[in-house]
């Protein structure tokens, strides 16, 4: 049974794809402006309700972030940074992976408001499916910025799913920990999540051992699936789906929300995953065909023109629509050069997989040991819904332009005529090409 339009949402605002963390540094707004170019170029519009959600107010984060630290985010700028220095290492803010950037705050809020409007879409029933490619932050905790992730745009969707929903499935395909996203739930039965990520106790942020379960009320309730190198598709689509059906029979969640993050792509620039596009849409697939509600968020990803064709085909997946292997048309398309394909080959196939058969299945084994735990799903009857923060939304709103984005538009296209992002990839698949 496909989806109407009308029950699939996604939710973009053209002003995220124009900051800029600063040069050199991997985590490119710009790849959500290529993303949403390459959706509308295949006509994926035509499937969904478009919408382009306000900011999320200083309230609406502060239901999960302290207040000091969202004032604190919300007043530094490259400018006064100097005056805010003390605060640098209580926030983890101004240093090499969370730099101060013109228009932080606004970034931050764009892709937490679109978040919490896709839940909000869920909740009141209007969608089945809703879509943020600017979500998916899922390292920044309570009073911490961490892993190029401000404020934790999941955590607040999750919240908000949490006011109708008896039990929220998170799953993480981003090659790193869903660390941020699993502390903040650690001791709930509300709220399982699953993380999916390299591991090997140094590849950042360092957490995710498979014997990480929750505690308290939580404990059985945080799945990790920790993998060692060049995973390839055959061996992920195994262990997530043999991992996803467990967890689906067990906890049986009233909704999940999906962290997409695309940096598990072969030939990422900070991934060591050897995924296709086809093989990273293959966990899409296997999540929409439990007809659970569900809620797609973006993530990393860092080989930007790898990461629009992977969310364009999601979006496709999710849309139940066939796309031409041949790239349309688009703003960027000199990006996709030399194949204009939607899947191009894998940059090196013959990669080692890192990850044995019986590796996963030891893997699977105590993971479905932990699942034994899990009898009967909790019931929300014994539980508080915490009070609506929905007050101020209105519903569909539209962004009406900032000061500084007109400027930070102009930036965008420069940075793109003069190749910035290009060069960068090429950098790296020079790098590949020398190994
Ligand atoms: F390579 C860099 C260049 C400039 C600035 C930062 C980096 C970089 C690469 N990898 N930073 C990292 C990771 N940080 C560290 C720590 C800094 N050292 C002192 C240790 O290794 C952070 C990787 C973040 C990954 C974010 C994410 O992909 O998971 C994500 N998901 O959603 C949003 C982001
Ligand atoms: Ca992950």
């Amino acid at each position: 049974m496909s989806h109407s339009k009308e029950r699939i949402a996604y939710l973009h605002c053209n002003e995220v794809g124009t900051f800029h963390y600063g040069d050199g540094h991997p985590m490119k707004p710009a790849r959500l402006a290529l993303t949403h170019n390459l959706v509308v170029g295949y006509g994926l519009h035509k499937k969904m309700s478009m919408y382009s959600p306000r900011k999320a107010t200083d309230e609406e984060i502060a239901e999960f972030h302290s207040e000091d630290y969202v004032e604190f985010i919300k007043r530094v700028s490259p400018s006064n940074y100097p005056n805010y220095q003390k605060f640098q290492s209580r926030f983890n803010i101004g240093v090499d992976d969370c730099p101060v950037f013109d228009g932080l705050y606004d970034f931050c809020a764009i892709s937490a408001g679109s978040s919490i409007e896709g839940a909000r879409k869920i909740n009141s029933g209007v969608a089945d499916i809703a879509i943020n490619w600017s979500g998916g932050l899922h390292h920044a905790k309570k009073v911490e910025a961490s892993g190029f992730c401000y404020i934790n745009d999941i955590v607040l969707g999750i919240m908000e799913l949490l006011r109708f929903h008896p039990r929220v499935l998170y799953i993480d395909i981003d090659v790193h920990h869903g660390d941020g996203v699993q502390e903040a739930f650690y001791m709930s039965n509300r709220v399982m999540t699953a993380s999916f990520h390299r591991y090997d106790g140094q590849f950042f942020p360092g957490t995710g051992a498979v014997d990480e379960i929750g505690s308290q009320d939580g404990k059985y309730y945080s799945i990790n699936v920790p993998l060692h190198e060049h995973i390839d598709d055959a061996s992920y689509a195994y262990i997530f789906q043999k991992t996803m059906q467990g967890i689906m029979e067990s906890f049986k969640p009233s909704v999940v929300v999906l962290q997409c993050g695309a940096d598990s792509l072969a030939g990422d620039r900070l991934g060591s995953f050897n995924l296709s596009i086809k093989g990273h849409g293959e966990c899409v697939n296997y999540m929409k065909s439990f007809k659970v509600p569900l809620l797609v968020l973006g993530g990393g990803g860092y080989t930007i023109r790898n990461v629009a064709r992977c969310w364009t085909y999601e979006t496709s997946v999710l849309t139940e629509s066939e796309l031409s292997n041949e790239l349309p048309y688009n703003e960027y398309l000199s990006h996709y050069g030399p194949d204009y394909k939607l899947h191009p080959p894998i940059v090196d196939p013959t990669l080692d997989n890192a990850n044995s058969k019986s590796y996963l299945n030891n893997i699977l084994q105590k993971v479905y040991d932990y699942l034994k735990y899990l009898d009967g799903a909790p019931s929300v009857q014994m539980q508080q819904i915490p009070p609506s923060f929905s007050a101020v939304n209105t519903e569909n709103d539209v962004y009406d332009g900032e000061d500084r984005y007109p400027e930070r538009k102009k930036l965008l296209s420069r940075r793109i005529d003069e190749g910035e992002f290009y060069e960068d990839e090429q950098d790296q698949d020079q790098e590949m090409d020398n190994e």
